[in-house]
């Protein structure tokens, strides 16, 4: 079954889109943002996401923040993909590299639906919304992005977990005989994986993203298909998804097998407790001078505070 009700969420702040919003908007596409987009057009995605085009142009704005946006060009050239490179400029530089072309994603493990998907199979078109979500990378810097996608419950109804799935695993494209530039070096142990426990995957936030600023998703940016959990850090949010298996064990996470003592399973963002080599108290907003304070799961603690309910998130990092 499709949740196809408009949950109570939609409500919240920002049910009317700011009109500053529409207009930043607008003029994004009549000025700056027309040549931003023709200098970044080559690292479009195109074949997997051409079904969905029209759709993600057209898709509404149901959720807003008050600060203002990142541009386009901040968010498509300031990048975090390592199979891309691993300064933050390699990404856009190297965006060609990746294919979209024949994309499928192959979903397996504890669900009634298992098989190889399109992405127009698993996201469906009327569904697509428009999400403006800070998002904060444990390396202490946060933009805002307006990013266009689905709920992830959307899919995961379609795909029928059973009852022992208890986690969501994901996995970013990789092929040995041919790997994208960043995957030629060990940095991290490829695929990159990724995993949500089934309740944090349900959350009505937990979006899968197919475009930004009613573009479809750049290849930097993580084309087709990736990942975006707003109240996490930001390498939660798994890129060019191939891909999902639903699993009974907590599944392994990239991060977590490099450096277990330094990334965990649950990476929300927790100003209180720093990473071993640096404080996570503060950020960088891109674009700003002033550093902010971190916000408990990063402004999100209204939504999914109750998720964590009696679990030591020292402990649970
Ligand atoms: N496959 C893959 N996904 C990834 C990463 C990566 O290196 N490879 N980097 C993560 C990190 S650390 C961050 S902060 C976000 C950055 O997303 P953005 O470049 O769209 O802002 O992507 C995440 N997803
Ligand atoms: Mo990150």
């Amino acid at each position: 079954m499709l949740i196809k009700s408009r949950k109570s969420w939609h409500l919240g702040e920002g049910e009317v889109t700011p009109e500053s919003l529409y207009l930043r908007r607008r003029d994004f596409m009549k000025l700056g943002g027309a040549a931003a987009m023709a200098a970044y057009l080559p690292a479009m995605a195109k074949a997997a996401l051409e079904p969905l085009r029209d759709a993600i142009a057209a898709a509404p704005t149901t959720r807003n923040l008050h600060e203002d946006l990142n541009s386009f060009e901040d968010i498509t050239s300031y990048n975090n993909y390592y199979e891309l490179g691993t300064s933050k400029s390699d990404p856009s530089r190297n965006a060609d590299a990746l294919n979209t072309d024949l994309w499928s994603i192959s979903v397996e493990g504890e669900c009634d639906n298992p098989g190889t998907y399109a992405v127009e199979d698993l996201v469906q078109a009327d569904l697509l919304e428009e999400r403006i979500y800070r998002m904060r990378c444990v390396e202490a810097w946060s933009m805002v992005i307006p990013w266009t996608g689905v709920p992830l419950s959307s899919m995961l109804e379609k795909l029928k977990p059973n009852s022992n799935a208890k986690y969501v695993a994901f996995e970013t494209i990789y092929n040995p005989d041919n790997p994208l530039p960043g995957q030629r070096f060990p940095v991290l142990d490829w695929p990159y994986r990724e995993g949500l426990r089934m309740d944090e995957a349900m959350h009505p936030l937990t979006l899968m993203a197919v475009g930004l600023y009613g573009k479809p998703m750049p290849n930097q940016n993580g084309a087709p298909i990736r990942l975006v959990v707003p109240w996490k850090y930001g390498f939660k949010g798994i890129k060019s998804i191939v891909k999902i298996r639903f699993t009974s064990e907590q599944p392994q996470t990239s991060w977590n097998l490099s450096a277990p003592h330094e990334y965990g399973f649950y990476s929300n963002v927790n100003p209180n407790v720093n990473h071993p080599r640096w404080s996570q108290a503060t950020e960088r907003r891109i674009g700003e001078f002033f550093r902010r304070d971190t916000l408990m799961f990063n402004g999100y603690g209204d939504e999914v505070a109750h998720l964590y309910e009696g679990m030591d998130l020292r402990e649970n990092y």
